[in-house]
């Protein structure tokens, strides 16, 4: 089986609100496993890095708002067709189009404050796992592909 990585972030309101454990558990229970964690407050050079795609969009300054605002916290998971299967625990961008059972369905009610965040294709994981843990995570601490150290 093919296995893959995937980004994810409980965002600000997530963390202020006591939701990482609840989270954390929906991927475990689903069958993921975490490869990296990190607790961190963001400064705007990332969030806009991060959001790139949707610099043009008229929402942009107050999403870095809220995504600097507190801590965030950053994960790696693993697992197959990790990507799509973080997108569809996940849940809609908007918490009210989210299937309840999915984590915006369940604990969010409002698009600019939807508690996590998740990579929408194997580029942008890539790209976000670059971003957020490439400059200062020791190499085996995420690397595990192919060698997981987990399983
Ligand atoms: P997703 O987070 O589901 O990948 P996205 O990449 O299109 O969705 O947008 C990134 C974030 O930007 C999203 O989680 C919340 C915010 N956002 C998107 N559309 C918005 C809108 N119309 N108004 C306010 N915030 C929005
Ligand atoms: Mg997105």
């Amino acid at each position: 089986t093919r296995q893959e990585q995937t980004f994810v972030m409980v965002k600000p309101d997530g963390v202020s609100r006591g939701l990482i454990g609840p989270i954390i558990t929906r991927f475990e229970q689903k069958g993921f496993k975490l490869a990296a964690i990190e607790l961190l407050h963001i400064d705007r050079a990332l969030a806009e890095q991060h959001y790139g795609d949707l610099k043009a969009k008229p929402f942009f300054g107050e999403l870095v708002d809220y995504l600097t605002s507190g801590p965030v916290c950053a994960m790696i998971w693993q697992g197959e067709h990790a990507v799509e299967n973080a997108r569809a625990l996940i849940g809609k961008t908007n918490p009210v189009e989210a299937s309840p059972g999915t984590i915006r369905g369940d604990f969010a009610m409002d698009i600019a404050g939807n508690i996590v965040h998740g990579s929408d294709s194997p580029a942008s994981a890539a790209r976000e796992i670059g971003l957020f843990f490439g400059r200062h995570a020791a190499p085996h601490s995420f690397d595990l592909l192919g060698v997981n150290p987990i399983d």
